[in-house]
């Protein structure tokens, strides 16, 4: 026998010894085989992808994720890291070859430390985004990520896929938040700076090349988040305008004369808004008259005394003089808020009611959204008669979710056949107006062999090269990003 084959031989693992020695880790509690069990963790919760495993891991810390990975890398099984599996793009879910094992990091759900000097609070990977926003607003003060998903998404997923949401345009997205992290590394090693620094320039800031890596390079296991301080007053309201180019024309005047307290800017299309109303009927249109496309802007801010109802009153009167702003419905209660809010949050679930779709998470410069729209319309029109297009997204980020459903009357067989060549023609346009394939999603296995015709190569040479460094034996989340 060669010293390979020794080698590769004493690397094998049978079934049975794995699944006993990772109970020896995380207990026999904490590993799942039973193939009905491991259902849940093997596809998206969208049903677009499903794939195979050798068992689900929940371990309970870092010394048992460390534990789990360094055996892992002994015998050089592949892992799928997995959050609350509601990602966008089959980043969490296994591929077909049922060689990979599932890291979920559900038990790791601990808040682990509330800094209120240093305006920071430490968390476990497993969190789930909803009760760390709870936790900071229990220690009077915010954590702004927001997003439709929050009350089942973790924060190690949303790391990990440098979210987005709703609140980017005033605070950034996810990478903005984080000071430290821990991650367990794909042999095992743990890389720790979870110190809650503002100010760190001793070499390279590593801990950003595992901020929206998607689980290639490694586990995160915590994090040092950044708190704000909590808005004290805050007014929605939902404007009606003619196109996209009055939204951007809108934003771009009210940030000039009150940038600072505009949250959200959330652009919305009059299909997606009947979309949302036909899969929710007990929700009201909020204007009489019908209107091609509507914005759902918030604006909020920290002093109590500030009366931002006039401040909204004054700027929109202009806007509805001028006539950019053809009609506007400001909420007066919780209530109206939360109907307000609820037409957008639900336009996810509203489309996956509504047959076969593919989704688009582009992002282009704020002025380029209008010409983005337009031809992204021609080209459905054309290319996909009956074809129909819900678009909305976050306006001020540039980031537009251009979603294609299948024809009402359609075959969904024959629209996913096309799907590549829709997504294809998408893709093309975001890319020639100077933009991204994905602005806030990710690539996963949805994207990955698209981003490949379009990034350069020097990017993609150093990302591969990152890669190699840290994970030589591709056992990280195997086939994403990268397509095998
Ligand atoms: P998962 O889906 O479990 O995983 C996502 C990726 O991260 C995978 O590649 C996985 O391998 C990796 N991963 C997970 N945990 C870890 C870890 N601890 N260490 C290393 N890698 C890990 N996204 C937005 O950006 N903006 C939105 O506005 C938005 N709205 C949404 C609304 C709805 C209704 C839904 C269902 C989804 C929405 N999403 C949105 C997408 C999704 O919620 C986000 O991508 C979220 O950040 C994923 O978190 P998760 O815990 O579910 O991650
Ligand atoms: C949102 O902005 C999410 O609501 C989901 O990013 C977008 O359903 C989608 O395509
Ligand atoms: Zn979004």
């Amino acid at each position: 026998m060669s010293a390979e084959a020794a080698q590769e031989e004493q690397q094998r693992i049978d079934d049975p010894r794995l699944l006993e020695e990772l109970k020896g880790i995380v207990g026999s509690m904490a590993v799942i085989s039973d193939p009905v069990e491991m259902q849940p963790y093997l596809s998206d919760w969208r049903g677009s992808f499903s794939g195979a495993a050798r068992c689900v891991v929940k371990p309970a810390s870092t010394e048992e994720t460390a534990a789990v990975v360094a055996l892992c890398a002994r015998h050089r099984i592949p892992m799928v890291p997995q959050g609350g599996n509601t990602g966008m793009c089959g980043g969490a879910t296994p591929g077909k070859s049922g060689r990979e094992i599932i890291l979920n990091m559900s038990r790791m759900n601990k808040i682990l430390d509330i800094d209120v000097r240093n305006n920071t609070l430490t968390v476990q990977a497993g969190c789930i985004l909803q009760h760390i926003k709870d936790a900071a607003d229990d220690a009077d003060r915010l954590f702004p990520l927001a997003l439709g998903a929050q009350g089942s998404c973790e924060i190690g997923g949303n790391l990990s896929t440098n979210a987005g949401g709703v609140n980017v345009l005033k605070y950034g997205n996810a990478r903005s938040f984080v000071l430290g992290l821990e991650v367990v590394m794909p042999d095992g090693s743990v890389f720790d700076t979870l110190k809650g620094l503002r100010k760190d320039n001793s070499g390279y800031d590593l801990k950003h090349l595992f901020i929206g890596a998607e689980g290639t390079l490694g586990i995160i296991t915590a994090a040092v988040l950044q708190l704000y301080p909590k808005a004290r007053v805050s007014t929605t309201a939902w404007l009606a305008v003619d196109d996209p180019a009055a939204a951007v024309d809108v934003l771009g005047r009210l940030r000039g004369e009150i940038g600072e307290r505009i949250t959200c800017f959330e652009l919305i299309s009059r299909p997606m808004l009947e979309l949302v109303l036909a899969h929710r009927p007990a929700d009201r249109d909020p204007m009489k008259e019908s209107h091609p496309w509507y914005v759902l802007k918030e604006l909020s801010d920290t002093l109590q005394a500030l009366d931002l109802g006039a401040l909204l009153e004054q700027v929109l009167g202009k806007e509805i003089e001028s006539g950019r702003v053809r009609d506007a419905v400001i909420a007066n209660s919780l209530g109206q808020i939360e109907t307000l809010w609820a037409l957008r949050e639900n336009v996810t679930e509203a489309q996956r009611a509504a047959g076969a779709s593919v989704k688009h998470d582009i992002s282009v410069s704020v002025s380029s959204i209008p010409d983005f729209l337009k031809q992204a319309d021609e080209a459905v029109a054309a290319d996909f008669p009956g074809a129909r297009v819900i678009a909305f997204g976050h306006v001020g980020d540039g980031s537009i979710h251009y979603n294609v459903l299948q024809p009402a009357e359609g075959d969904a067989v024959e629209f996913k056949r096309r799907m590549h060549e829709v997504s294809r023609r998408i893709h093309d346009i975001a890319i020639r107006l100077g933009g991204s394939i994905s602005a806030e999603h990710g690539l996963g296995q949805l994207k990955g062999s698209d981003v490949f015709g379009y990034k350069d190569p020097l990017q993609l040479r150093l990302m591969r090269a990152i890669k190699a460094a840290i994970d030589p034996f591709d056992l990280m989340n195997k086939g994403k990003i990268f397509p095998e």
